[in-house]
């Protein structure tokens, strides 16, 4: 169990040299090679700004070409290399751990094809995702995933991930949508082709349902090392389907220079609601009705506890929940702003009753705990409409859903979105956050999430805790139930600043966002958490990473949800790829 263990720099791999830089630059050119300090942060950071390599190069080629150079280079300087997309993963694989050299595929982000009639898009791998939805909106389709980091996120680190999100339930896995890959190695598989430069490209040709390969559309030779798995076809049954191997492969196997990809047709018709719950059981049976009775047509099912509803509202401009009156949303911020200093989040009444554009029968008690987000993609709007409010009104006239809003135009759509969508932002903001991504029977996801609210709280973190009274930077603080009571300028501020366990995901899929917020990162907290969730998500047979990966963060961890037959395969196929380990080295497969 390595959870926690330090890891050290592998002495095998090179030190960068003023030769490799000027190499770098010889082939991507000034532009593609960054060393400035300042411009080489975002690189090192990740979105967290928990994990933090030091990096001293980041490179951006532009072309499959490129890529397999730099490939080539590295490998032959035994220089570590890691893929960076959007940087937005949530698992520390995106970033170096040490001096690893930062592949980025911001500069490949062109679209190469798309075929109106099958729907299908081949595009480099540094399209952002908001991108290529916007591409393949304006031709009446949709990218078959969505996400909250959609507007930063690649394509490629979408894949790289097997990225879930808000719509999986419907449109199903990267496993299933993505077509072909281009994929480029870290050691050539085969000898290089005789002639360079002619423009000949790829292994396989394009035949039916086949694509130009991006190596070919650049002009590029292959040299052993891109693997062209580019087809567009929708049935392909020829030998192993190794373009699985790099979904979800998180950089560790080869870097991922295009993708093709199975679009939806844009439904016609589109419903939204917000539905609150009394308790998760009510939540469970309310998920049940909604596969039987919205079916075909159901496309999300999300759900947020009222904890993660008061982070959003708390923390985002503009952010409101539509089933809190007005004005517990505008005290919610006015108090964020006023008594906030960084710190902690403002404490909510619940409960006050009339959400505005409620549901006919529901009332608003104090049993409000948790939301959930449920939308409806079809073609004919009568029909869906009364599909929904058929099941609107069982689950209503059932006692499962207390309260609701249906959407009525799709700016109070993209509110209710924007509530389930913003929590992971919300959370960022308030201080440090300890993310377990799960996957777990239904039934007893949320069990997680009070078990350790108890655990932690009889260990002194969190709301729980005592009462204590002390003097900070001169001024008298007292904390009571994880409310810090000050007084700052002659005005008292009330704060919730202690930890907080907070529990949100993708409820149609099994997976459970389980988040620790915490003022600062604290080792003793950890330690609480972790082996703790790890051991209860293996009891109950779940996954350690439903969707967001294994990274850096959980490599250690792997054991809980992988048994060691596994695991060695993993290793085998790993040594055989990448032999000298230069890819996204200390990732994914847990050290020996
Ligand atoms: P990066 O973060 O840059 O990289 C992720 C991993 O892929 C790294 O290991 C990297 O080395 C590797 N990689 C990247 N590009 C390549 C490539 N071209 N070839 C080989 N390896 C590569 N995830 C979900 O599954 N569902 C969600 O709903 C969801 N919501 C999110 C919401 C927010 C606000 C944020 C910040 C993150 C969210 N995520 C979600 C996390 C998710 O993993 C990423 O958003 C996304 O899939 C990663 O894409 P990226 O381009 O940012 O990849
Ligand atoms: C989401 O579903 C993302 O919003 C982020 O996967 C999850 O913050 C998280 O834990
Ligand atoms: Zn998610």
């Amino acid at each position: 169990r390595l959870l926690h263990t330090a890891i050290e720099r592998r002495s095998a791999f090179a030190r960068l040299s003023e030769q490799d830089l000027a190499f770098f630059q010889s082939i991507l050119g000034n532009s593609g090679v960054i060393t400035d300090a300042d411009a080489l942060v975002p690189f090192n950071q990740d979105w967290q700004k928990k994990y933090e390599g030091k990096s001293r190069v980041a490179l951006r080629p532009r072309s499959t070409e490129q890529v397999s150079e730099v490939l080539r280079y590295c490998s032959s300087r035994r220089l570590a290399v890691v893929p960076q997309g959007g940087n937005t993963g949530l698992v520390g694989g995106s970033v170096p751990v040490f001096d690893e050299v930062v592949l980025s595929t911001a500069a490949m982000n062109k679209v190469l094809e798309f075929d109106e009639v099958s729907g299908t898009l081949v595009a480099q791998s540094g399209c952002v995702l908001a991108a290529l939805d916007e591409h393949v909106g304006a031709r009446g389709f949709m990218m078959p995933l969505d996400l909250g980091a959609k507007g930063s996120c690649h394509i490629g680190g979408n894949v790289s991930t097997n990225a879930g999100g808000l719509r999986l339930v419907r449109y199903g896995s990267l496993h299933g949508s993505v077509l072909g890959l281009e994929v480029v190695l870290p050691e050539p598989l085969l000898p290089p082709p005789p002639s360079r430069g002619g423009g000949g490209g790829s292994s396989s040709g394009s035949s039916n349902g086949a694509t130009a390969s991006a190596a070919a559309t650049a002009g590029s030779t292959a040299d052993g090392r891109v693997l062209d798995l580019l087809r567009t076809l929708r049935k392909d049954n020829t030998g192993y389907d190794l373009k699985q191997l790099f979904i979800g492969a998180e950089g560790t196997l080869g870097v991922v220079t295009a993708v093709a990809i199975q679009c939806a047709p844009r439904p016609a018709s589109v419903q939204l609601a917000l539905l609150a719950c009394p308790t998760f059981a009510a939540a469970c049976t309310t998920l049940r009705a909604a596969r039987r009775m919205l079916g075909e047509v159901l496309s999300a099912v999300e759900f947020l506890d009222s904890a993660c509803s008061d982070l959003a509202t708390a923390y985002l401009d503009g952010v409101r929940n539509p089933l809190l009156p007005q004005d517990a949303a505008a005290a919610v911020a006015g108090l964020g702003e006023a008594g906030d200093t960084g710190g902690g989040a403002a404490v909510v009444a619940r409960g006050r009753g009339g959400g505005e554009e409620g549901l006919e029968g529901g009332g608003v008690g104090d049993d409000r705990q948790f939301y959930m987000v449920v939308e409806t993609h079809g073609s004919d709007a009568d029909h869906d409409t009364q599909k929904m409010e058929r099941f609107l009104e069982h689950v209503m006239a059932e006692g499962c859903v207390t309260d609701g809003t249906l959407a009525a135009s799709e700016a109070q759509a993209k509110t209710i979105w924007r509530l389930r969508e913003g929590i992971a932002e919300a959370l960022a903001r308030r201080g440090a956050v300890y993310k377990y991504d799960v996957s777990l029977p239904t039934a007893v996801m949320y069990d997680l999430v009070e078990v350790l609210r108890q655990r932690l709280g009889a260990a002194g973190f969190g709301p729980e805790g005592g009462v204590q009274v002390r003097r900070e930077g001169g001024v008298q603080v007292r904390r009571e139930g994880g409310v810090q009571v000050r007084r700052e300028g002659g005005v008292q501020v009330r704060r919730e600043e202690g930890v907080q366990v907070v529990g949100y995901g993708h409820i149609g899929d099994g997976n459970l966002h389980l988040n620790i917020s915490a003022p600062r990162y604290d080792d003793d907290l950890l330690h609480q958490i972790e082996p703790y969730v790890y051991e209860f998500v293996r009891q109950h047979n779940g996954s350690i990473s439903a969707e967001h990966g294994i990274g850096l963060m959980k490599a250690g961890a792997l054991p809980y949800s992988k048994g060691p037959v596994a695991i060695e395969l993993m290793r085998r196929i790993k040594e055989t790829v990448d032999p000298y380990g230069i890819l996204n080295p200390y990732k994914v497969l847990p050290q020996r």
